[in-house]
């Protein structure tokens, strides 16, 4: 740790050489085992903070400026405190890197009495689905609190970042990421109601399994996807349903049971979409039961059944990935594989024995290179704590 938090501080000084004193915060990435696409649809999820990180570094500065750096951008941005909210900043912003700590700046309602240098550094891989915005806006949005000496209750922070996303960024998403990255434990999974928003841990046991990612190289990025789009469909959905005297609120009060009727309602896109959540909902309680009691082949077995729901009828898969998994099932010591997160690329996340880690990156690589001419970035995820402040 020590090391990185060297090189974080040192990027910091050579980009503010006047910054005399600097405070130093890491928000993690998040994996997400099961439960896709559905924390926008009242159901409950299953994801985890993972030990790769954004890390924020701020120190104070009398111009009156705010100014964000990375290190993983070449382009900065700077807005004055007295001009915050203005519009032009807004849509300058829109289409940077930066609109996501601007948005927490602006959202977070803190009155700027002096100016501020960020700078990031991250080692989260960008646009690979482990959600690196959602970490930028909730770590943001922690150090200021942090700085100001204000409270927040987790719920709401998450709550504030996801607004950020919605308003600044032009995504709906849902909720998952930004509860993943703020009360992550470390080997612990959280299993969150995103309805009620109440969670509880399901500790992993990371001497029997681990969850590899393999990132396809597809960059996947929501604004652009389709995601916004499968959200409208649910609503229409939603709506349908409810028109058809459906008493819900949300897509997952129906049950599986439920669907005989639901085909017979709905057109066939908002059916599959819908057939996705309410299969998905279940899933996730029966990936709960099966892990608590170490049926692990029974566990991996409802990751393939999710990915191939992902593809078939919320169809947010792309035939690269498609292939990942198929490439997966066919390695020793593989329990169960998927496409994570909002789809159209991004990584696949394998449920994976931890004697057969090594075998599983060695032999998914060697397949992937055969087929793409290229090898995979691989990442062995770790689960680790949420959003923080180290020094
Ligand atoms: C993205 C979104 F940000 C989440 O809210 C979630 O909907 C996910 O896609 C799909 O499960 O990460």
């Amino acid at each position: 740790m020590s090391s990185i938090i060297d090189t974080v501080i040192a990027h910091h000084q050579e980009h503010y050489p006047q910054s005399t004193d600097c405070a130093l915060f890491a928000s993690p990435g998040r994996i997400n085992i099961i439960g896709e696409h559905i924390d926008y649809n009242g159901g409950t999820v299953l994801p985890a903070a993972i030990d790769k990180h954004i890390y924020i570094c701020v120190s104070r500065n009398d111009d009156g400026i705010i100014r964000f750096i990375s290190a993983n951008h070449t382009e900065t941005g700077e807005v004055a405190i007295n001009n915050l909210y203005s519009p032009q900043t807004m849509t300058h912003a829109a289409h940077t890197w930066w609109v996501y700590p601007y948005g927490a700046c602006v959202l977070s309602n803190i009155e700027f009495d002096y100016g501020l240098d960020f700078s990031f550094y991250s080692t989260l891989p960008v646009g690979a689905g482990i959600s690196s915005s959602a970490s930028i806006t909730v770590g943001t949005l922690y150090a200021l609190y942090s700085l100001y000496n204000k409270k927040i209750k987790n719920i709401d922070l998450a709550l504030q970042a996801q607004k950020v996303e919605w308003d600044f960024a032009g995504v709906n998403c849902g909720i998952m990421d930004q509860m993943a990255i703020i009360n992550g434990k470390k080997d612990n999974a959280i299993m969150l109601n995103t309805r009620s928003m109440d969670y509880s841990f399901i500790p992993v046991d990371t001497s029997a399994v681990r969850f590899v990612l393999v990132n396809s190289g597809v960059k996947h990025s929501l604004r652009e996807s389709g995601y916004n789009d499968r959200r409208q469909e649910c609503e229409r959905a939603l709506l349908m349903l409810k028109k058809a005297g459906f008493a819900i609120n949300e897509l997952c009060d129906c049950s599986v049971d439920d669907l005989i009727q639901i085909q017979t309602i709905l057109p066939q896109t908002e059916y599959k979409r819908t057939c996705h959540v309410i299969t998905e909902n279940h899933r996730v309680s029966q990936f709960a039961q099966e892990i608590q009691y170490y049926n692990l082949s029974k566990a991996g077995e409802l990751l393939y059944k999710s990915h191939e729901s992902l593809s078939v009828y919320y169809e947010v898969s792309i035939p690269l990935i498609d292939e990942m998994v198929e490439w997966a099932s066919s390695i020793d010591g593989v329990y169960g594989s998927r496409l994570m997160g909002g789809g159209f690329g991004g990584c696949t996340i394998s449920m994976v024995a931890l004697y057969a880690v090594e075998h599983f990156t060695g032999a998914i690589a060697q397949k992937f290179k055969k087929k793409e001419n290229r090898t995979p970035e691989i990442y062995e995820c770790s689960i680790g704590d949420g959003t923080r402040r180290i020094e």
